[in-house]
Parts: structure tokens; sequence; C-alpha cells
């Protein structure tokens, strides 16, 4: 058996990303909103079904711009549990996260747990559709319209997943998605920022091209953070392969459900009825009274299979933060931090695989 990563990024026929770039050898147009940005741009309005699709270099890129375009300042409220980009794009803007706990069945934001963290400086709101997850969108925005703060969605993990029959892309006043390698829809490194609202678009347009508005015209004090024509077309290329990669997901998902769901010492992700999963991560939640999550991981490790502790250790108890957010108490998510393992879980990988991993689990 060949080692098993976690993941492994999709990726089109060669030949296909051959003829998708080979218009840019003849133009030497190869950044800088390009044809194949241009192109990819108004795909994903439809693929997203929203109306404002603004691409970036990364998503954590895009994340930052979202803070700038809109206006964040003092306190945001979010969630500790998440990958370290969620927390470092607040505190890298100056503005002090504050942690609220998660639940415990899909691992999102704990509604119930937000208006007492709630002050006269909490200028927004930035949960994170972790996994895929998609958080309870409704009593959010409740609490955001009761409180005038705005609602950014880190939804990096959830492109394509649909709520209660809508698009995840037009919930919030912005909701960012990540295409790294890793994803479930990838331009080898990449992101978009969505939102229903037509006024941040220009905006958005300055923060990632160093604010330029004309060829002598700068109107914001913007970064550099545009998507480049070679990834543009990786993801032209990729979307092509978007549902059937879904399909195989879903029967690998189903399949991991199918070897795990009656172990007693294992607790998988239930899928929200009413979610339409882009099933981009499978993780399980370890009993430590039958055995100690590290020792899982450890063993997998042994068989060459490369789990993955997504997200341990939680993003306010890193190194860089020192004490500064260990007042701040968030027990639901450290419990599950200290007890996750995400499995491998890709287009490519086989049924086969998957039996063998589950087999390693359930000797344990
Ligand atoms: N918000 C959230 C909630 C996020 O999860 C992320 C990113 C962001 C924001 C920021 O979005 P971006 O700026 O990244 O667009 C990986 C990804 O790099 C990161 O994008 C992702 N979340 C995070 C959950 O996972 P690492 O440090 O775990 O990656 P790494 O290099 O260890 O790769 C994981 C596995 O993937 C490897 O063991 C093997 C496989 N792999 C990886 C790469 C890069 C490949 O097979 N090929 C590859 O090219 O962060």
């Amino acid at each position: 058996m060949k080692p098993i990563y976690v993941t492994k990024p999709s990726m089109p026929d060669l030949n296909d990303y051959m003829k998708e770039i080979e218009s840019l050898f003849d133009s030497h147009w190869i950044t800088n909103m390009g044809q194949k940005h241009k192109a990819l741009e108004k795909k994903l309005v439809e693929v997203m079904e929203i109306s404002n699709v603004t691409l970036f270099t990364n998503g954590h890129l895009a994340l930052e711009a979202a803070v700038d375009a809109l206006d964040l300042s003092g306190e945001v409220i979010t969630t500790p549990f998440t990958f370290a980009s969620t927390t470092h794009s607040l505190v890298r803007k100056g503005i002090e996260p504050v942690f609220c706990d998660i639940n415990d069945h899909d691992y999102t934001i704990d509604v119930d747990r937000i208006e007492a963290l709630v002050t006269e400086k909490t200028s927004a709101i930035m949960p994170v559709h972790i996994y895929g997850s998609i958080c309870d969108v409704e009593g959010i925005q409740k609490l955001a319209d009761k409180y005038g703060l705005k609602v950014l969605y880190d939804g990096a993990h959830a492109f394509g997943v649909k709520y209660k029959g809508e698009p995840v892309a037009g919930f919030g006043d912005m909701t960012m998605f990540s295409f790294h390698a890793t994803k479930v829809f990838n331009t080898i490194e990449g992101g978009a920022l969505t939102s229903t609202n037509d006024k941040y678009k220009p905006v958005l347009n300055g923060l990632k091209n160093f604010g330029i508005t004309g060829q002598n015209k700068v109107d914001f004090v913007g970064g550099n953070a545009k998507m480049n024509e070679f990834q543009a077309a990786m993801g032209l290329c990729n979307l092509r392969r978007l549902q059937s990669d879904i399909r195989s997901r879903k029967a690998l998902y189903e399949l991991y459900l199918k070897r795990l769901d009656d172990v007693n010492w294992i607790k998988t992700l239930s899928i929200n009825k009413t979610v339409e999963s882009n099933y981009a991560y499978f993780p399980i939640i370890i009993d430590s009274s039958h055995i100690s999550r590290d020792l899982v991981y450890e063993t997998l490790k042994g068989h060459q299979i490369y789990v993955r502790k997504y997200f341990y250790p939680l993003t306010k108890d890193f190194e860089c933060y020192g004490d500064r957010f260990k007042h701040m108490k968030t027990p639901v998510a450290e419990h599950i931090s200290n007890s996750v393992l995400t499995l491998p879980l890709y287009p490519d990988l086989t049924s086969e695989e998957v039996e063998y991993i589950c087999d390693r689990i359930v000797s344990l």
C-alpha cells in the first residue's frame, strides 16, 4: 500500500490544462485580471449562484481584504476551532478576536453564546462553515440585525454547499471561499469573496490591486492579491470535473459512515438534512476512554495513513498569541480539538483504501 495522505488535489487531464493555457503563450498576458481571470469569475457567478464574485490569489488575503472592505474594527466575535487564517486575518488587521464556543454536533459557532459576547466595541461576527457544515445563518443574522453588526463568513470549506436549497455564497455581508490545492475545488492557490451587495466589488478590486482604479488613479491604499492567469486556467479546468469529484467524495463519505458509524468509541459528523454537502472532510471524534486520539494518529501513521488533527490546537492557544486569549474559555471547542482526526478523503481515493483505513481503525 502506498502512503495515503489526508487529501490529494484534484487535477485536470494534462492535455485539458495545456489547451486551456495555450492562448497565454500567444498573448503573453499572464496576470492582472486577464481573459482567464474574467472567464473564471463569470463562470463562478453561475456555479455559485451569486451576483458578485471577486477572485483572489488565496483565501487568506481574501479574508484580510474583506475585513478592510467591511471596515471592521474593535472586536469581532469568532471561533477558535478553525485554521490559523481565520484568527490571523483579524489580528493582522488590529482587531481583537472574541472567541465564542462551538456546538458539539456540527462544530460551528454556538449561536446561543454569541449575544453575551457583544460589547460596544463589537463590529462583526465572523463564523466559520467548518468542514462545510453550515452555521445557523438565520440565528446569526437575527443577532447581527439586532446589534447592527456585519457578518463575514469564513466559508473556506464550503464551496458548492447549499443550505435549505440556497447557495451558501449569499449569506451574511460577505463570504470567503478558499480554492487552495487541498480544497474541493482548487485553482492551485486561490480564493474568492462573494456578496449579494454590489457596492463591495469595486472596493475589493481596488484592495487586491494596490487601490488602482484607473491608469492614473489610485483611490485606496490597497495591496496585491490578484489571481494569475495560470491559476484561473486551472480553475476553469477543475470546474469541469467538479460534479464528478463531489459524487466520488459522497460515495467514499458514505462508505466511511457505513464502516464507522456503529463503532461506539467514534463519533462521525452528521450532515444536517437541510444541507446539500460538498463532502469536503471526514472528521471523527475519538472517545478517550477507549483510546487516545494521539495513539490512533500514531498507529495509522505506522501504516502510512497520514490523517490530520484538523483543527488542533485551537487558534487562541497558538504560541504566537502567548497568554493573550487564554482567559476566553471555549470548553466544547477544546474537547473537539483534543479528540478530532480528519481521515483521508479525496476523489481519487479508492473504496479499497477506505476499507483498509477503516480496518486499521476498528481493530484498535
Ligand atoms: N479559513 C479556513 C477555515 C481554512 O481551512 C483555510 C485554509 C483558510 C481560511 C485559508 O485559505 P487559503 O489561504 O489557504 O486559501 C492546508 C491548506 O494549505 C489550507 O489551505 C487549509 N485551510 C488547511 C485546512 O489545510 P496544511 O498546513 O495542513 O497543508 P499541508 O501542506 O500540510 O497539506 C495537507 C496535505 O495535503 C498533505 O499532507 C498532502 C496533501 N497535499 C498538499 C499540497 C499543498 C498534496 O497532496 N499536494 C499539495 O500540493 O494547510
